[in-house]
């Protein structure tokens, strides 16, 4: 097999090129190619220098997760660095694209590097629940400091390459399209300077306390990872112990977290996402719709969150509105967000008027003639979208997709109302909609394969996680919370308190609990309006305004800073429904709490999978992590059901009287996972 590293020679300096797509991960071939390359060096008189680049969209984007898990194969990176670092001539990293991981652990054990200004440097292993294992931890903080290898580590973003400059992470900036021949130049000018500037022979200096400063204001952030922790202890070693201690310290350190749960999560979670996007039985080359406007119905907050997605991705959009008001006030609130992106430094101003302009408000539905995809998120209910949909079918060019952002309607009575079922589909978007990366694609019993995949790769230009799912009430994600809600709502019936529920669930690593999600939600969505029907405890709350944080009361009362603290009125009420129902009462602890709630979603993930409502397990993992906020570290509610082990789900399941499905009994008797 021929190597993905080739070599060549431009006069005394030695160029070493990887070519190994689709992000020049360092797979065993690479490493070996490029140890090759250094020993071809030091065993030529003739080469004064070395340059190590690649071929590609980006230079080395890190280890091969693909590997991790198997038989190790020589030479492992961190072997492999130091012996870049140990070379006797000086070795130029040419960075383009993203220099990721493993990818920058190279590049900083080169004693050289040159950047073009598009390139990115990081060491994204702590999204992974891993940390820099080659040596990173040891050299970043020693070549960069520790203040800015502690964001890098701990935090996983990367960093532009004008910025490394800065730091000095980087030596030099190239043209945009010289990168190659700069870095020849730039290798032959320091061919002969000595010493060779080695980062693991310098020193990392902390300021006293920087540490502590740093875990106290990102608390919140890291709360309930390892991974983050372990990342900043391994720069801390930098700072009080020479480079073979620290880098055997961070040796440990990677080790532990490479064989825990956490890191196991979130590199599921990490090729999840990327399984989600491809469509089982359509072809990945499928011709594509082309789609160069989108018309969105609806200038209310989903209806403007939309419209946002698009126009941040340059494609124009005609929203319309039924009325001039809620048009001006929505294309406002529109131009707000995007001026407070501007102001926190995340959109230039001449892009917050590019996406301006691009928008198209009006009152006619008649000017979505020109759409190619058209999206409605008007009021919930199905007799409106019926009419809608009828009304667009006349109104839309022929091969435009009709798109309904209902998140939990059939999507096939939609269809119905029109005489073009093959161009609908569901896209689910998640409030807010500019901001949440979860967008559920609802395929139709009609749906064409062309529309469905077209839609799906839009979801990819729009910067959103897209999920196929198939015509069910809830499709997965709101299909799985009812049956938590539904018991969250028992137990306080017997004897739960909101707070107890909520923290269990806070405490596992929920952003937040049922009640809390309710009252940011509303309580009074979905309500009947009849302050006189009261027939639910959130009957009760709904009917005395009790609407959540909008109206500073729900299952908490809230101050004016929206902070929530236990109601006493809400305690009375359920105390009222507990005797009206005369519902037994019981001590409950956590652990029944998480098996009320917890295990039922999974019970219901499994028949989504059952019914073919979900292409894969992984799917609907990656439908809760992005759109609900389940931890990642805990890889989603089917990859956590397989690591608390489905015989306990089952076990617990049947112990409350819930009836298993199908799939999720087999598999349990089966000793199988969902992933
Ligand atoms: N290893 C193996 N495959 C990878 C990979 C990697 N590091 N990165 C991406 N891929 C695959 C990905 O699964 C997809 O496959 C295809 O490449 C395109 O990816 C020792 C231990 C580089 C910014 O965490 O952030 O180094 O679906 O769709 O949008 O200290 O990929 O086509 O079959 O994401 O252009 C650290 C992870 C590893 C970087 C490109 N590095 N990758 O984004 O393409 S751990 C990372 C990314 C490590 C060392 C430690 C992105 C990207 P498929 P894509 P993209």
């Amino acid at each position: 097999m021929t190597s993905p590293i080739t070599t060549t020679r431009d006069g005394d300096v030695l160029i070493v090129v990887s070519n190994n797509p689709p992000v020049n991960a360092l797979s065993a071939a690479v490493r070996i190619g490029i140890d090759a390359a250094i020993d071809e060096a030091a065993g030529d008189d003739g080469i004064k220098a070395v340059v190590i680049a690649c071929d590609g969209q980006t230079f080395f984007a890190g280890a091969d997760i693909t590997e991790f898990g198997k038989p190790p194969v020589e030479p492992l990176l961190p072997t492999l660095v130091d012996k870049i670092e140990a070379s006797e001539k000086p070795v130029v990293a040419a960075i383009h694209g993203t220099a990721l991981g493993g990818g920058c652990e190279v590049a900083i054990a080169c004693h050289y590097r040159i950047a073009v200004p598009s390139a990115k440097l990081g060491t994204p292993e702590v999204k992974l629940g891993l940390l820099p294992g080659a040596g990173g931890t040891q050299r970043l903080p020693r070549l960069a400091g520790v203040e800015l290898a502690l964001e890098m580590v701990a935090k996983g973003d990367p960093i532009p390459a004008r910025k490394a400059h800065e730091a000095g992470l980087v030596d030099r900036l190239a043209d945009e399209g010289a990168l190659r021949a700069e870095a020849v130049a730039f290798a032959r000018e320091v061919a002969s300077v000595r010493p060779l500037p080695r980062a693991s022979e310098k020193q990392a200096k902390a300021e006293p306390g920087v540490f502590d400063a740093f875990r106290k204001t990102n608390a919140r952030r890291f709360r309930g990872f390892d991974a983050p922790e372990a990342n900043i202890a391994c720069v801390e070693k930098a700072t009080q112990s020479p480079y073979a201690e620290g880098v055997q310290f961070e040796r440990e350190s990677f080790m532990k977290l490479m064989f825990g749960v956490q890191s196991a999560a979130q590199r599921h979670i990490f090729f999840a996402e990327r399984k989600a996007s491809k469509i089982d039985d359509i072809p990945a080359d499928i011709q594509l719709r082309d789609i160069k406007r989108v018309g969105v119905i609806g200038a209310g907050t989903m209806g403007g969150g939309i419209s946002m997605n698009f126009l941040s991705a340059g494609i124009p959009v005609t929203i319309v509105e039924m009325q001039q008001e809620a048009l001006d006030r929505g294309t406002g609130v529109m131009r707000r967000n995007y001026e407070a992106s501007a102001a926190k430094g995340r959109m230039k101003p001449e892009q917050v008027e590019a996406a301006m302009g691009a928008l198209k408000p009006t009152l006619a539905l008649a000017d979505l003639a020109d759409c190619d995809l058209i999206i409605e998120a008007v009021y919930e209910n199905m007799d409106v979208k019926k009419e809608l949909f009828g009304k667009l079918d006349a109104i839309a060019k022929p091969g435009a997709i009709l798109a309904s952002n209902t998140s939990y309607l059939n999507v096939d009575e939609i269809a119905a109302s029109t005489s073009r079922p093959q161009d609908v589909v569901g896209m689910h978007f998640f409030s807010p909609a500019n901001v949440m990366k979860l967008l559920e694609v609802v395929r139709g019993a009609k749906t064409a394969p062309d529309v469905l995949a077209t839609v799906m790769k839009l979801g990819k230009t729009i910067k959103k996680v897209a999920v196929v799912a198939g015509v069910c009430h809830g499709f997965i994600g709101n299909r799985m919370l009812m049956p938590r809600q539904v018991e969250a709502m028992k137990l306080l019936m017997e004897g739960a308190t909101p707070e107890q529920i909520d923290r269990v669930h806070v405490e596992f690593g929920m952003p937040m609990g049922p009640f809390q999600m309710s009252d940011l939600a509303g309580v009074d969505i979905g309500w009947h309006r009849d302050p006189t029907r009261i027939e639910s405890i959130r009957d009760a709350l709904a009917a005395e305004k009790r609407w959540g944080q909008k109206t500073q009361a729900g299952f908490y009362d809230y101050d004016e800073k929206r902070t929530p603290s236990p109601s006493p009125r809400v305690a009375e009420i359920i105390e009222d429904f507990r005797k009206q129902t005369g519902t037994p009462q019981h001590e409950i602890t956590d652990e029944e709490i998480v098996e009320r709630t917890l295990y039922p979603m999974v019970n219901e993930g499994a028949l989504i999978l059952e019914e073919g409502m979900a292409q894969r397990a992984s799917d609907i993992d990656v439908v809760w992590i992005y759109g609900y906020g389940w931890p990642v570290y805990r890889g989603g509610p089917m990859f956590w059901a397989d690591t608390e082990g489905l015989k306990k789900i089952v076990a617990g399941l049947e112990k409350h009287g819930f009836e298993v499905s199908t799939l999720l009994k087999d598999k349990a008797e089966k000793g199988e996972r969902f992933n």
